[in-house]
């Protein structure tokens, strides 16, 4: 009799262990299928100069767990590095214009191949152009995923020029702003255009409180 209390309470806990062994594998397993089937999430953030493109863009990246692609401080960085590519740029940013399409794309493939971009990333100030935006396509259809939405910051001319005197950064002065608004509504349009008759251009207020534009972009994002 108790031999076989005893081999009863043994049925019992192995059964109990195959149980938790099989709800473990479970749970694995559907948090492995939940991995694999998030898609990365691409996103480009598009506007006027000072609408708020960075400042959203750095905590899409905190929020979303994305890398954060910014051709301007990219561009920032190698003129302070005095790299070739910086020392070429300089005066064109200078300026207020636009650094030349084919320097932009090269830069962009070579760091969409980076690995903290395989969960996903924000295009920060890219694409600007037509041309930009068109040749996008392919870099993206050869990295696999051509899947990509784009935000549109809508901040008034006034709003803009007000918050980049404000900033006060090197290519911050009354007239370089003038050329990079009127840039903006010759050359960005273009690439607003095209994003708008593709159906995945979506419309956010700029002009609200930081917190507001970020709440707004959480809720389109859903
Ligand atoms: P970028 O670095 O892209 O900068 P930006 O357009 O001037 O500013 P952004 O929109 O990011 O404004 P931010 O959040 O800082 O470009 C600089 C230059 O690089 C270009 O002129 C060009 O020469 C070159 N370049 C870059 N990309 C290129 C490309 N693809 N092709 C060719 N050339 C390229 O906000 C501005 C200010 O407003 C901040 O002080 C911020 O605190 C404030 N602010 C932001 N949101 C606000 C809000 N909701 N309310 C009140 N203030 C706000």
């Amino acid at each position: 009799m108790k031999l076989l209390n005893l081999l009863a309470i043994a049925c019992f806990a192995l059964l109990l262990s195959c149980q938790q062994a099989d709800h473990e594998k479970g749970t694995a397993e559907a948090a492995k299928a939940e991995m694999t089937v998030k898609a990365p999430l691409q996103l480009i953030i598009i506007g006027g100069p000072g609408a708020g493109k960075g400042t959203q863009a750095r905590r899409i990246k905190d929020a979303y767990g994305i890398a954060h692609i910014s051709t301007g401080a990219i561009l920032r960085q190698e003129v302070a590095d005095s790299t070739e590519l910086g020392m070429k740029v300089q005066e064109v940013m200078a300026r207020g214009d636009l650094v030349a399409d084919d320097i932009i794309l090269n830069l962009i493939e070579k760091r969409l191949k980076q690995p903290d971009c395989d969960p996903g990333f924000i295009l920060d100030g890219f694409p600007r152009t037509l041309e930009q935006a068109q040749s996008l396509a392919p870099i993206l259809q050869r990295r696999g995923n051509a899947n990509i939405k784009v935000l549109l910051l809508e901040v008034s001319d006034e709003e803009m020029e007000k918050r980049l005197l404000g900033r006060g950064r090197a290519d911050d002065t009354a007239e370089t702003i003038k050329n990079r608004i009127a840039k903006f509504h010759r050359e960005t349009s273009q690439a607003i255009n095209y994003y708008q008759q593709s159906g995945i251009l979506i419309r956010v207020n700029g002009e609200q409180s930081i917190e507001d534009v970020a709440a707004e972009i959480d809720t389109v994002l859903k």
